[in-house]
């Protein structure tokens, strides 16, 4: 199969890989619902990664370019319905551990729900109020 080139993946989306096509906003921040639902608005769900290589597409994807760079970026992970058990918007588990929570993540924190890719710690991942805003990524298939 050979990689999805710009024009197979409907905009704003663009390729990520043979398959996937992923859409970042890196200019308006949502809460965690305000996010999934715009992931949604364009037929997509919110970040998920169950993978070391989705993590590294995704990695590369927010360092090559200026403007994506250097911000917080949701992941569609959340605890809300049983604390301490992760799960994407799917129903689908989420990794715990290395490469992919920053160490002692996510913490044991009731409040801190969603989940999201932290800016200054190689986009690692950390558990926060669902409240917060941060910037939205949304994969789809093409
Ligand atoms: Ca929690």
């Amino acid at each position: 199969m050979s990689a999805l080139v710009a024009g197979d993946c409907p905009l704003p989306y663009e390729p990520l890989d043979d398959t996937r096509c992923i859409f970042l906003d890196p200019f308006v921040s949502y809460t965690w619902q305000g996010a999934v639902d715009l992931c949604k608005g364009h037929l997509g769900t919110l970040l998920s990664i169950s993978d070391c290589n989705t993590f590294a597409l995704v990695y590369d994807y927010i360092e090559s370019q200026e403007v994506t760079r250097g911000k917080h970026y949701w992941l569609g992970a959340t605890d809300e319905a049983e604390e301490g058990v992760w799960k994407f918007t799917d129903g689908s588990p989420v990794p715990l551990g290395v490469p992919f929570w920053a160490a002692a993540e996510p913490s044991t924190d009731a409040r801190y729900n969603c989940a999201f890719m932290h800016a200054s710690y190689y986009h690692y991942w950390y558990d926060t109020t669902c409240t917060s805003k941060y910037f939205p990524i949304c994969l789809r298939n093409a």
